[in-house]
């Protein structure tokens, strides 16, 4: 019987057929070991790209992997649908975000079907329906009685025009973004997670991550920025009142070096100074324009004033004159530094500008210092010069030594900072979820009891870009105050969504719990066996979750200390990009789906067109996939075209799965070919055979069956293998030499008898191997060549060892003791066999035409020689 292949048709009914069946319903069995592996979930941005698919296939190749060896296996899927994007769609549409996010979340669900992944849709999860963000509220709430979450003024952008508050992303070149005024940075109270408690486990516990890359790990050790250094006062008065300027340094064996010191434009002395000097004041108000993303700070050219205020040196007793710096952050260390121009950089851009004292303290390798003329600064670790006691000694006795002076004047002492600030999670912004607090004009700020979360967000909002919508919606602002029964205020912030991102692996074990955040059943599936997702995740997404795990576990809610065992960053998706540039205008781009390349001639470059009006197009090389640039593929015509397993091949084969992945129509074909030369080899070559075949149990040690299933074990070792390495690229291709082998052998043998058995074996090995990623052609034929039971309930093949060992010996064949060529033969054969065999051998035939044979000597294991 000849059966077409029609991916779509067969795709479909499968997957509503597992759908039915509630297939990959996971549920908990003691008795059985676990796996959760979980895909980043995507935003509902309107349908799915290339970066998702890549990811999920990737996560549904590792899930159906652990199902065939026997694990207990989850893969949930869910929404991470608030944010901005949803407020600026509603903008431009004019549709509440909730409309706009609810219809993108149902068309994006229909899509992943469509992909036919092994997901348990029972658990689904979506952030802004408030079953869920209830738990956000109630999670904020405890931590706020246990002063984990705490209130306090924090820099914002704000848009003067819109009158409202950007996010750094909304800040383009220091301008907002609809309306192009300069932005200004204001102070408003917000929210704050106490993350810095925890930024000592959160280093540390870094060490028990073996299963996630040494890159992201050194992405979160370098964000958690530990620093050890020394905390220093200098001393001043004001109206005979004796002060402290402290500073943090990392450099204390510079000391000596100090010949000003500079506080951020918020610090208590710069705004003191500012009450006298008219030119500090308006310094410090022209600071307050731009973004305050720290980037923007780094490049931003070093600005300052003299404050007029001098502080007295720790150790030298030398008045030092102190300045305002724009660059110093108020938000670390102590918002001061003691200025160091000759061994730090930006201490030094500031002196060259201002024409500050220079004073080299750390001896130069040339040993040249001390000129008035400094050319440069020295970073490096050394030696002390010009340091009075100090002198001679090395950095690390230098810091020794000066920081037990320090201690004896109570002038200082060691300290370690910490890079990782506390976390606002305010947004002043409408969809999110509402921060459960009431404003009481008697009470204050009042925590919403819990008795009555949620506190649900009104859906029907449709922002204008002019502030949180909350702010004009009367229902939902007015409220009784709980504590005194007073007319009061609810709070219109929303919270950060990466708070939403932060449990959701917790909320898939329990999802139908309307009672409590987590129950038990999260012990049983967490933590996460295989994370999976992008690389910009690496370090706010991932090192939230690990904030809140330990903090739910120090409220008693769960067990475990950290989220994800495992950790793949998948690489990212990239196109050709083509565009034109003509004068004047702006470059536009064109996807690469309307551009014909024409090859070119020998030694010439190929040429590439647009379809449309024939002209040509300029290729800009091969970029990530992304809209500004118009290179981006979408998978649904990929689906459409070619069916689901055509595109989960083309994906996992391509690259492995950290690596970039180029988007290649060429390779989408090759992969559709392979599936159907693998279908037609099933339904054409073996299932004649074996429907005719009352035995197909392997018997004998025949050659012909040795050799392919020798071959096809090891390819098997091979894949096995790789699928523990995931590098499933390379498990594709070892399925791609066995099909070859079994269609050559059954060109070669076809009619062997003894040789159908292995074949029938050794095509159940091949659909095994390919199961977890190309699931669907594999469950047909699998049924309709009589395997046992179903394809994802068996168990991954067992390379047999027999099968594997060398079956096989290579000789060489002399005649006259010339050697004339080579045979092959069992490694068991027996010395007559041998020489049966290098008789028979056509090079022989050809060198003995006519003569006779008169000896034949043996060397067994190597050598026939042949007298003649
Ligand atoms: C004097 C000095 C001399 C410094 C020298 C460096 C080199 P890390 O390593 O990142 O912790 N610093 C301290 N507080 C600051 C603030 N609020 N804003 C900007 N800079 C600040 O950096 C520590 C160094 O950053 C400190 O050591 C201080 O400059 C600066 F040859 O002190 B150093
Ligand atoms: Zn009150």
């Amino acid at each position: 019987m000849k059966k077409a292949y029609n991916p779509q048709k067969l795709e479909k009914s499968l997957q509503e057929e597992w759908e039915a069946k509630g297939n990959f319903k996971a549920v908990e069995d003691p008795s059985k070991r676990k796996y959760y592996c979980l895909s980043m979930f995507p935003y509902p941005s309107g349908k799915l790209h290339m970066g998702h698919v890549r990811n999920y296939t990737i996560g549904d190749v590792i899930t159906r992997y652990h199902s065939m060896l026997g694990f207990n296996v989850l893969q949930p899927m869910g929404w991470d649908a608030f944010g901005l994007p949803a407020e600026n769609a509603a903008m431009a549409n004019d549709v509440p975000p909730a409309r706009w996010t609810y219809d993108n979340i149902s068309y994006m669900k229909k899509q992943l079907k469509s992909l036919g992944f092994a997901i348990d849709w029972s658990r689904e999860v979506t952030t802004c329906k408030s079953d869920y963000y209830k738990w956000n509220q109630w999670l904020f709430l405890k931590m706020l009685e246990k002063g984990l979450v705490y209130k306090k003024t924090g820099t914002v952008n704000w848009d003067p025009i819109d009158m409202t508050v950007l996010a750094n992303e909304q800040v383009i070149d220091g301008k907002g973004w609809r309306t192009g005024a300069e932005v200004e940075r204001r102070e408003i109270p917000m929210y704050y997670m106490r993350t810095s408690k925890y930024a000592n486990e959160l280093l540390k516990d870094l060490d028990q991550l073996s299963g996630w890359p040494t890159r992201v790990k050194t992405m979160q050790a370098n964000w958690i920025g530990k620093s050890e250094g020394v905390n220093l006062t200098f001393t001043y008065k004001i109206n005979r009142e004796e002060k402290n300027l402290k500073v943090f340094t990392t450099r204390a064996d510079t000391v000596m070096g100090v010949t000003f010191c500079a506080v951020a434009p918020e610090h208590i002395l710069a705004k003191k100074a500012a009450e006298n000097h008219s030119k500090v004041a308006s310094f410090i108000a022209s600071c307050a324009h731009g973004g305050v993303a720290e980037s923007n700070l780094a490049i931003a050219e070093k600005k300052g004033v003299f404050t007029g205020y001098y502080v007295t040196h720790p150790l030298s007793g030398a008045q030092i004159p102190v300045w305002v710096g724009n660059y110093v952050l108020m938000s670390y260390g102590e918002g001061a530094v003691m200025g160091v121009p000759a061994h730090d950089a930006r201490d030094f851009e500031f002196a060259k500008k201002y024409d500050l004292k220079i004073l080299p303290v750390i001896k130069f390798e040339t040993g040249e210092f001390c000129s008035d003329k400094w050319q440069d600064f020295y970073t490096d670790r050394g030696v002390c010069v010009n340091s009075g006691p100090y002198n001679g000694l090395s950095c690390d006795l230098a810091i020794e030594a000066i920081t037990k002076d320090l201690v004896k004047k109570k002038l200082g002492d060691k300290q370690s900072q910490w890079r990782l600030r506390d976390w606002g999670i305010s947004r002043q912004r409408y969809w999110g979820t509402p921060i459960p607090i009431i404003h009481c004009k008697g009470c204050g700020d009042v925590p919403v009891p819990l008795n009555q979360l949620p506190v649900v967000l009104p859906e029907d909002c449709v922002p204008d870009g002019s502030g949180n919508p909350l702010n004009g919606k009367k229902d939902f602002l007015d409220v009784n105050c709980p504590r005194c029964g007073g007319l009061a205020r609810r709070e219109t912030d929303t919270m950060d969504t990466f708070v939403d991102s932060s449990w959701y692996p917790l909320r898939y074990a329990c999802a139908d719990n309307h009672e409590l955040m987590v129950d038990h059943r999260v012990n049983y599936w967490m933590p996460v066996d295989q994370y999976i997702g992008g690389i910009e995740h690496a370090i706010l997404h991932l090192l939230y979750s690990r904030f809140w795990i330990k903090v739910m576990r120090d409220l008693g809610l769960i067990t475990i200390s950290e989220p994800f065992q495992r950790l793949l960053t998948q690489g990212m998706v990239l196109n050709e990009v083509f565009s034109r540039r003509s004068e004047g205008e702006r470059v536009k781009y064109y996807n690469p789906s309307d551009v014909e390349i024409v090859p070119g001639k020998k030694g010439e470059q190929s040429k590439a067109y647009l379809k449309k009006d024939r002209s040509p197009v300029y290729s800009e090389g091969i970029r990530t996939m992304s809209k500004s640039k118009n290179n981006g593929v979408d998978p649904q015509g990929l689906i459409d075209d070619y069916g689901a397993d055509t595109a989960r091949l083309f994906i996992i084969f391509t690259s492995p799965p950290e690596d970039t992945l180029s988007w290649s129509a060429d390779g989408v074909e090759g992969a559709n070919r392979f599936l159907k030369r693998l279908w037609k080899y099933a339904y054409e070559a073996v299932l004649p055979l074996v429907q005719k075949s009352k035995n197909l149990e392997i018997t004998g040690t025949d050659d012909n069956i040795v050799e392919i299933r020798g071959k096809v074990h090891r390819l098997l070792k091979q894949a096995t293998d790789d699928y523990k390495r995931q590098h499933f690229n390379t498990v594709v291709s070892a399925g791609m030499k066995i099909l070859r082998a079994l269609e050559r052998d059954f060109i070669e043998k076809g009619h062997v008898a003894g040789v159908i058995p292995v074949w029938y074996e050794s095509l159940s090995i091949l659909l095994r191997i390919l199961y977890p990623i190309t699931p669907h052609i594999t469950t047909t034929i699998w049924r309709d060549l009589g395997y046992d039971g179903e394809i994802s309930e068996t168990s991954w093949p067992e390379v047999d060892a027999v099968a594997l060992k060398e079956n096989s010996l290579t000789i060489v064949v002399q005649v006259n003791g010339k050697k004339r060529g080579e045979i092959v033969v069992p490694s068991n054969s027996d010395v007559k066999t041998v020489e049966e065999a290098a008789l028979k051998s056509h090079e022989v035939q050809k060198y003995l035409q006519e003569r006779e044979v008169k000896k034949v000597i043996v060397v067994p294991s190597r050598l026939v020689n042949i007298v003649a």
